[in-house]
């Protein structure tokens, strides 16, 4: 061997070792190499939210990296039963044909919540709140709507988001919500778990397939003050001594879990916060999921700001922060799914300034893996 090619050699390992030793800041023009469905597979299922649109321009990254879809929008009332008589499956079916082509499972979001209704307001129109007549027409109705939804998905959705933010941000129940309003209380909320669990021991029950799970979903979980009150509603589902008693002549319900959703901020909500949510969930019996994680980059501002590498490498810690806790408590965790794949599909671009650019999630507005996906596959 020569000096020449000893010295060759010599550089082709500096230059070996200085890759090895660079920031994963560096890694740039690549969806990354390590699936996060793998890394994580002996934790829980890696899921995101999307639409057929969306999906259409991601479909590398879902197909390589995410075990688990949400439709977004597209099993939303105000989507999927805009009329009385009137369906839009559309959409709901290619995303759950896809999953179903992968052998992933979904979550199915949201069967009953009070945003994202028909236009036309089509299942209270011509009722008056708070009376029999009124209960009466929307038990059938809203039976009706979870019976077709768990027929038509039942196979590919291994969980439900049964009733979506029914408790307000002060612990009671919200009233702002025409369900609450038009049937008088949150009497509501056990008619949507009772046909729910109903649909499902029906068209699952003798099949062989597992019955889907039964979840309440909210956002700031992690605050006590709502964290209690869902586990107060959680103990009258299922009739534990001294809470409130159930519609006259039914049965209790048990459900599985609570999801948290997570949309969260860079310096909200710290680790402790997040541990003891899901410590008092378990303490409950229940699971938690993280149903809709993404990590605001620019909560506060009322414009775009200059998302720095400096920042992405704050969001990158951050994730790793938050995915350690979710890692250590994967007992007490059935799901994490990110809302969104990449920040351009972001819903935080027009919330809460409309039009105004964020990066909360794994993937750039170029669809690369962000120092966040490596932050988030960086444990052994
Ligand atoms: O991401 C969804 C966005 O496209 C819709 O415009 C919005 C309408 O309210 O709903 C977003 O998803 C929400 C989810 O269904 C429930 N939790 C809060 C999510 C963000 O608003």
């Amino acid at each position: 061997m020569t000096i020449r090619s000893l010295f060759r050699l010599g550089l082709i390992a500096l230059l070996l070792f200085a890759v090895g030793c660079a920031p994963p800041t560096t890694q740039v023009g690549t969806i990354g190499s390590t699936p996060l469905q793998d890394k994580y597979s002996t934790y829980f299922t890696i899921g995101a939210a999307t639409t057929p649109s969306k999906l259409a321009a991601v479909q590398n990254i879902v197909d390589f990296h995410f075990d688990r879809l949400t439709c977004e929008n597209d099993m939303k009332w105000g989507v999927i039963h805009p009329d009385a008589g009137t369906w839009n499956f559309t959409a709901a079916d290619a995303l759950a044909d896809y999953a179903r082509g992968r052998g992933i499972t979904m979550t199915g979001h949201a069967l009953i919540w009070h945003n994202q209704l028909p236009a036309n307001n089509w299942m209270f129109t011509g009722l008056t709140p708070d009376t029999d007549g009124a209960r009466s027409a929307l038990k059938t109705i809203m039976q009706t709507h979870i019976d077709t939804l768990v027929e038509r998905y039942y196979d590919v959705i291994d969980n439900w988001d049964v009733v979506n933010e029914a408790i307000s941000d002060g612990g009671g129940y919200r009233t702002d919500s025409p369900w609450y309003e038009y049937f008088g209380s949150e009497e509501y909320i056990y008619w949507a778990f009772r046909y729910t669990k109903d649909a499902l021991e029906a068209h699952a029950g003798g099949t062989g397939t597992s019955l889907g799970k039964l979840y309440y979903n909210d956002y700031s979980v992690v605050n006590s003050t709502k964290l209690n009150a869902i586990i107060d509603m959680v103990k009258w589902l299922r009739q534990d001594p001294s809470t409130p008693p159930l519609p006259a002549g039914q049965s209790p319900i048990a459900i599985d879990g609570v999801g948290l959703q997570a949309h969260w901020q860079m310096d909200w909500p710290n680790t402790t916060l997040i541990q003891n949510a899901i410590n008092a969930i378990d303490g409950a019996g229940l699971k938690a999921k993280i149903s809709e994680l993404d990590i605001s980059a620019s909560y506060g501002s009322s414009g775009t700001i200059n998302f720095t590498s400096e920042l992405a490498q704050i969001q990158a810690n951050r994730y790793a922060a938050i995915f350690s806790v979710f890692r250590s408590n994967n007992d007490k965790i059935s799901s994490v799914t990110f809302w969104g794949v990449s920040d351009d599909q972001s819903w935080l671009n027009n919330f809460p300034v409309s039009g105004r650019d964020d990066y909360p999630l794994l993937f750039d507005r170029s669809h690369n893996a962000k120092p966040a996906y490596y932050a988030v596959i960086d444990f052994n």
